[in-house]
């Protein structure tokens, strides 16, 4: 008897298990996949094989497999990777109509840990027990269905700003300075000098509307977060827009334009994964309501909820704002004070800035605004947030060149995501979450 385990030799898939319909009885197939259970009944043992796309019935009949493959569906484990080449057969009991019988079985590599927890049905366990095994929790069905919905909301988020004119870019993720507050950056030695890790790519966007008037980026942010919640990690993917030549009402149509592409995607496209997470697809209003932030703080504040004017809208008042506005909602006009040096002040009420945050519910997804585009306010902002000027100099000597008014958004990818498939923690949605507690796997 030759060893267990063989390689691919010039075995090629033929089909995915999906595609194993009662129309291909009587057709040879080549499968690939991993054993999702084994089951032995009579003289039958029926191997269900899972592959990307779903399952396959594979049916050995002991009285006729020959002795190799009898050997080897012995020593298969659950997990086990496998290939099969065999005969279709219509069977109305099978799953999908259709079974294959193996006329040769490889095995490509026995498994041989069994996770502690059930992967192929069953309960979830705990979310840290499942993230330690990550590539193996990853097959289960929700998951697959979590990342599908990624998926799409990545390609349909390129669709709609590569169709309306936005260049893809890349921006460097090694920075010198700071660009979102000091507090949440992750220092790097760069060689011999200290650097950080981009928490955005909000300078390099905006000098990039210089030459291209409409970029877009899809990229890593790093945030040291100190505090461990359900919706910050580490590690993010952000969406960001600039555009020369708008402003911040005009930003945000198009984020709520971008938002409902996304949505209708995913509806058309996800409707077997949405009905996995067992939730249909999301409604969206007409219009995103625009709230003042100065009126819902008077609203805040007058429900008795410890909200004052100049301050960050914290966790428990957001909740409350949430059970009032449950789907998605901007609120715009923030004080100038509580935004970052870039956020331009508005010309005729300073105190208030053309800045805005996109709601779902409690949750934020993005924030934006128009950009200061004047060199001397730049200063004048940065000096105001204690930053030294010195440390911008380089993006301050772009302004010299005719800056243009401009405007754009960042969008927390996972946490559209997280809406999107109905996903309380941020982590379910992320493929290796990062977190104060977590840099592994
Ligand atoms: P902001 O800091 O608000 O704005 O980030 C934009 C969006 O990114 C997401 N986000 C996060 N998601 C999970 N964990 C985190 N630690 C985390 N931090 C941010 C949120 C948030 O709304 N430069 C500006 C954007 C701009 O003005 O263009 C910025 O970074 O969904």
């Amino acid at each position: 008897m030759a060893k267990l385990e063989e390689g691919l030799g010039d075995w090629r898939r033929t089909h995915y298990s999906i595609q194993i319909t009662p129309e291909l009885d009587g057709e040879s197939v080549t499968l690939f996949g991993w054993v999702s259970s084994i089951r032995t009944q009579g003289g039958i043992v029926f191997i269900v094989l899972t592959d990307r796309d779903g399952n396959v019935q594979v049916t050995v009949n002991k009285g006729k497999a020959s002795k190799e493959t009898l050997a080897r569906v012995e020593a298969l484990k659950p997990h086990s990777s496998v290939a099969v080449q065999g005969v279709v057969k219509a069977m109305a009991k099978a799953p999908n109509g259709a079974e294959v019988v193996p006329e040769r079985l490889k095995i490509l590599s026995i498994a041989t840990e069994i996770p502690s927890f059930s992967v192929y049905g069953g309960e979830t366990p705990s979310l840290d027990k499942r993230l330690d095994i990550r590539a193996v929790d990853l097959r289960r069905d929700k998951a697959q269905a979590t990342f599908k919905i990624q998926r799409v909301v990545l390609s349909s988020v390129r669709e709609f700003l590569s169709g309306r004119g936005y260049l893809e870019v890349r921006t460097p993720k090694l920075i010198s300075t700071a660009t979102e507050g000091g507090a949440s950056l992750f220092s790097v030695l760069y060689y011999n000098r200290p650097s950080f890790l981009a928490q955005s790519p909000q300078l390099y966007k905006e000098e990039l509307v210089l030459p291209f008037e409409k970029v877009y980026e899809i990229g890593p942010a790093f945030r040291a977060e100190e505090s461990r919640t359900q919706r910050h990690l580490s590690e993010i993917t952000s969406i960001d827009i600039e555009e020369a030549f708008v402003d911040y009402n005009d930003v945000m149509d198009t984020l709520e334009a971008l938002i409902k592409h996304v949505v209708v995607s995913v509806k058309d496209d996800c409707s077997k994964d949405l009905e996995k997470l067992g939730r249909g697809a999301l409604s969206v209003p007409d219009r995103f309501e625009r709230l003042r932030y100065t009126e819902v703080v008077e609203h805040l504040a007058k429900e008795g909820e410890d909200a004052t004017w100049g301050e960050d809208l914290t966790g428990p008042t957001t909740e409350e704002l949430g059970k009032e506005h449950p789907s998605f909602y901007f609120i715009t006009d923030w004080p100038t004070q509580t935004k970052p040096f870039y956020i331009k002040p508005k010309e005729d009420e300073p105190k208030l800035s053309e800045a805005f945050d996109l709601m779902y519910g409690a949750l934020e997804l993005a924030s934006g605004g128009s950009r200061v585009s004047s060199k001397s306010l730049l200063v004048k902002r940065l000096k105001e947030q204690k930053l030294k000027p010195q440390a911008f100099e380089h993006h301050l000597k772009v302004f010299d060149y005719g800056m243009p008014p401009h405007a754009g958004f960042g969008l927390g990818m996972e946490r559209l995501t997280m809406v999107l498939a109905g996903e309380e923690n941020i982590r379910e949605v992320t493929l290796y979450p990062r977190d104060k507690l977590r840099l592994t796997p």
